[in-house]
């Protein structure tokens, strides 16, 4: 029997959290490791539209998507068809034993929807981490090379290889090296925070002239960027920045890969981030949005360098499961019958206009910016432009007691970021921006 409709209105009906979210947490800590945080204390019991509900009946306005999964929606009706139908045929023969259409049918997919119109080929992995990991492999395998670049504010994962490239030291790194060698830092294009002389060029020049004296160009294997930073602070690059570092690896042999895991599938009102700037990346990372919640993660590259790999040399149990691939394909499939591109932007629109206007009577918000519907605002000390995290928590602890889900990041963790699924309503975004405003005004 199909569940009835999620109403999508905010609706608390228990003081948070409720008794059953409580029982629920106190099961948590007996049973679950204290290393696996949660950002709020209530447990869901469904999701649909731009709402959350819990097991207490309170329902939630969803500004975090599960950190940027559910683009779709949490129980999109094509995904949910698709993947119902694909669970009767058959849930798993491993693609490297019996393969099916369903991973091929992602990877043309794939093809279609990533910048370029080169050559190209897929491999599909379970996570963000993961594929980055195999990114990093097939670049070292296609270039003979072993350095690899990440940037300032950078987040690639939680394995040991993508923890290396990862910047931030609490929570992701701390105690968990050594770590993976051959990994290199390298500053980034920061426009709140650089100086207003530092153009997208010169910021690129300042990146390059590290990583040509500190690691050698003929070192590099692979620039490893996300067009817009995600868990780092919803970093935006000065304009001309991509694109210079994307012509600097094609000029010197090294590889840009773009990991597109938070910034891809629709978020940012393109398929993917890269396509803001025109830059064709060599490889492209994919994840979280593709399957509507289903575990899995892309390498989409050129043909020449994902073909220099020898049979065998990727791959993994799950890797393009049957089920995800089934997500993925109507995933895809409601972005564009849906118009979700569009409507990325329509909501994006939305959350700049409400956070600027907010910022012109309130010194605190430092910055507002974001593509698509991938917004943050960064909080500030109005008096000396310091990171005010402080804020940030207060104000997403507000909402979280009101009833709406919202992240924060940034590596001074001063950051709230806005990543409504883009099956919301107009009246559930404006009231969850209603209720942050209040939050901001309570915290003077
Ligand atoms: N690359 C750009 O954003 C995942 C991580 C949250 P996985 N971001 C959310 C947390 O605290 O673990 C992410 C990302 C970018 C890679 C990843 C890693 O993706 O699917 O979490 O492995």
């Amino acid at each position: 029997m199909p569940l009835p409709p999620l109403d999508q209105t905010r609706y608390l009906a228990t003081a948070l959290p409720g008794s059953r979210s409580l029982e629920l947490m106190r099961r948590k800590q007996a049973a679950v490791s204290a290393g696996v945080g949660t950002t709020m204390p209530v447990f869901a019991a469904r999701a649909n539209g731009g709402i959350v509900e819990d097991v207490d009946g309170n329902r939630f306005i969803d500004l975090g998507s599960g950190i940027a999964v559910t683009t779709v929606g949490s129980s999109a009706p094509r995904v949910v068809d698709a993947v119902n139908r694909q669970v009767e045929a058959f849930t798993h023969t491993c693609f490297m034993v019996t393969p099916y259409e369903g991973y091929v049918a992602v990877a043309e997919q794939l093809a279609r929807v990533t910048p370029g119109d080169h050559e190209k080929r897929t491999a599909l992995f379970n996570s963000g981490s993961e594929a980055v990991e195999n990114a990093v492999k097939i670049a070292r395998a296609y270039t003979g090379r072993d350095a690899v670049v990440a940037f300032d504010h950078a987040y690639h994962g939680r394995t040991n290889l993508t923890m290396a490239m990862t910047a931030k030291t609490m929570p992701y790194k701390s105690g968990f090296g050594p770590f993976a060698g051959e990994v290199y830092r390298a500053p980034m294009s920061y426009p709140f925070r650089d100086a207003d002389e530092i153009d997208g060029k010169l910021a690129a020049e300042r990146a390059i002239a590290m990583i040509e004296a500190q690691v050698g160009a003929d070192q590099v294997a692979a620039l490893v960027i996300e067009p817009v930073q995600g868990e780092g602070g919803f970093i935006v690059p000065a304009p001309g920045f991509l694109a210079a570092l994307a012509e600097w690896c094609t000029a010197n042999g090294a590889l840009f890969v773009a990991d597109e895991v938070q910034t891809g599938f629709g978020r940012t009102g393109t398929w993917f981030a890269v396509d803001h700037d025109g830059v064709v990346p060599d490889l492209l990372v994919s994840a979280k949005g593709i399957a509507g919640g289903l575990p899995l993660s892309a390498v989409t590259g050129r043909a020449e360098i994902m073909d220099s790999v020898h049979t065998g040399g990727l791959g993994g149990t799950y890797g393009g499961n049957p089920l995800a691939c089934a997500a993925a394909l109507a995933v895809i499939d409601t972005i564009e019958a849906d118009g979700l591109l569009e409507r990325a932007r329509q909501l994006g629109e939305t959350l700049v206009g409400r956070l600027r206007r907010l910022q012109q009577s309130d010194p605190r918000i430092g910055d507002v910016r974001g593509r698509g519907a991938m917004v943050a605002a960064e909080f500030v000390d109005p008096a000396t432009g310091k990171p005010d995290g402080a804020l940030a928590k207060a104000v997403a602890a507000y909402a979280h007691a009101r009833g709406v889900i919202t992240l924060t990041c940034g590596t001074w963790g001063n950051v709230i970021r806005f990543l409504p699924p883009l099956s919301i309503s107009d009246e559930l975004l404006d009231e969850a921006l209603t209720i942050v405003a209040e939050g901001l005004e309570q915290a003077r």
